[in-house]
């Protein structure tokens, strides 16, 4: 008798996480991949913004700027030398107010308060024992850089329309920075011209032709300043919000072979200082909205510049500096390292009829073989059993099976991170992986982010709350060999 209940109560506790968990089938298309990202996906901006921008009583940019940041700060080197290499743009609201201290300019002012300036703020520059400082350091953590010059340089305020700036850009400043940069050696990936003038603009705008014009200018800059095709810099372009008319006008003004990365920027949560903002970032609904801008942007680019990359150049979230308990916590990321150190370039086609609060993508690994999905529950409640099918053979089942005994050590190693918020407090900004708070080392690196290995038979067990990756070493698929 004590036997029996003893076996039944193992039976049943053996059972509880299956009664919590809802079954899940997600298919994979292995044979052909939809779309191919960068090799380099993952992108940081370092911004303009003097340690006195504040919103409300919050002062997020104190020392954080591209003017005063510390780039002796081992935290900043370690963990953009983590990425190796890590996209970085220069660039954000007060750049088209910044003008370089090199050639004929010798005047170097400080950003200022000012009513009426862009922003609030009055011209700032760059001086360039800064500017060295700078490439030194892009030098030593091995990042990628992308430089956003000042467009409205040259231009005029229109007197008649409140944002709009008229007349052409004016090269000369950009032009001697760039002759400089080339002169010492630095590595520059990409130039963009400008930041949100496009469209109806954020605190100016520029027309679309007259900005198509200006581009072509830039190109040609370029291209003297770098002849050799190789290790051009490529250009980019406008920086800023979509807006059909004027991208499909731009892109037909530039011409083909101007533009290399149609650069647009996202802030589809709104405001940093919306109190639902934290509601937003968990509703799967909301979230979707931003699927038929990229959607759009495909067709104009697909219509009017085939050739052209779809860049996203800034993609803060929540605009006005983010916000706080929410921007900087768990709830608002996916672990962009293991992204750039998991996911290749080639995305696969993956679907399945569960839940909208779960999110599953699949690329191919980074590293050969197999694929890696992320897998995102957004559910406080659901957790997922998930069960990865190969969408290749009329059976996939036995396939997979097939293919499993092949090599079994490969199969049996499902290589799987787990990433929840510490004491399931999606606001906190401790992350756990495998169940291990990851924290900074006694030489303030990167800890080690290792997977854990999981019999591949078994399906993949998703937490509510939680971010998996899962990459499938013996997974068959031809998109991926
Ligand atoms: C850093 O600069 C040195 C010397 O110019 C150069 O050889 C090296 O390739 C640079 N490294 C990177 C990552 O740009
Ligand atoms: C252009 O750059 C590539 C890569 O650095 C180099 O191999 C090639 O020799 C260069 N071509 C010319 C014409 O300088
Ligand atoms: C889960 O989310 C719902 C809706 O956002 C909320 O009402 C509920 O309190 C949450 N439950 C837990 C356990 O956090
Ligand atoms: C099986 O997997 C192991 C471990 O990944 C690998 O070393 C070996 O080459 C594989 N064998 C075959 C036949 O694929
Ligand atoms: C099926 C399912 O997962 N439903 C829940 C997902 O999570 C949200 C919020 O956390 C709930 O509102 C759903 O009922």
């Amino acid at each position: 008798m004590g036997l029996r209940v003893f076996a039944l109560l193992c039976v049943v506790l053996s059972c509880v996480p299956r009664f919590l968990a809802e079954e899940v089938k997600v298919k994979v298309e292995g044979v052909t991949s939809i779309a191919e990202t960068d090799d380099n996906f993952v992108c940081a901006t370092l911004d303009w913004w003097p340690s006195t921008k504040c919103e409300a009583a919050h002062c997020p940019w104190v020392n954080a700027g591209i003017l005063r940041l510390d780039l002796k700060n081992e935290i900043l080197s370690n963990a953009i030398k983590a990425f190796n290499p890590l996209r970085i743009r220069v660039g954000g609201s007060l750049q088209d107010l910044v003008v370089y201290k090199v050639g004929k300019v010798t005047k170097c002012p400080h950003f200022k308060k000012r009513e009426d300036g862009l922003f609030g703020y009055s011209h700032g520059c760059l001086p360039m024992n800064r500017w060295d400082e700078l490439n030194n350091f892009f030098n030593e953590t091995g990042a990628l850089v992308t430089f956003s010059v000042n467009a409205l340089r040259g231009r005029k305020k229109s007197k008649d329309d409140e944002l709009l700036w008229t007349g052409d850009w004016a090269p000369q400043n950009a032009r001697d920075l760039m002759a400089y940069t080339v002169s010492k050696g630095y590595k520059i990936d990409s130039y963009e011209l400008g930041n949100e003038i496009c469209g109806s603009g954020v605190e100016a705008r520029v027309e679309a032709k007259q900005y198509g014009k200006d581009i072509i200018v830039l190109k040609e800059l370029v291209k003297e300043l770098y002849p050799n095709e190789t290790t051009q810099p490529k250009v980019l372009g406008p920086g800023g919000f979509y807006d059909e008319k004027w991208f499909n006008e731009f892109l037909q003004t530039a011409g083909p072979g101007v533009v290399d990365g149609l650069t647009h920027h996202i802030y589809n949560l709104g405001a940093g200082d919306d109190p639902t903002l934290i509601n937003k970032l968990q509703d799967p609904y909301f979230l979707d909205h931003i699927a038929q801008t990229y959607k759009d942007i495909s067709t104009t680019i697909k219509t009017f510049g085939p050739g052209t990359g779809a860049w996203v150049s800034e993609g803060g979230g929540a605009y006005h500096s983010g916000g706080d308990l929410s921007s900087n916590t768990f709830v608002n990321g996916f672990c962009a390292l293991l992204w750039h150190r998991l996911m290749g370039k080639r995305v696969l086609r993956t679907t399945h009829d569960s839940s909208p609060y779960l999110r599953v993508y699949s690329h191919c690994s980074k590293t050969k073989p197999g694929i890696t999905l992320l897998i995102i529950n957004m559910s406080n409640s659901t957790a997922f059993d998930v069960s990865v099918v190969n969408d290749l053979n009329l059976n996939p089942d036995q396939e997979h099976k097939s293919a499993e005994d092949s090599n079994k050590t490969q199969q049996k190693a499902r290589e799987e991170y787990h990433l929840t918020p510490k004491d399931g407090n999606i606001q906190s900004n401790v992350v756990l992986l495998n169940g291990i708070p990851l924290v900074l080392t006694q030489s303030k690196d990167i800890p080690a982010m290792n997977p854990k290995l999981v019999d591949a038979e078994k399906p993949i067990n998703v937490a509510p709350d939680s971010i998996v990756f899962a990459t499938l070493r013996g997974f068959n698929a031809p998109a991926c060999a």
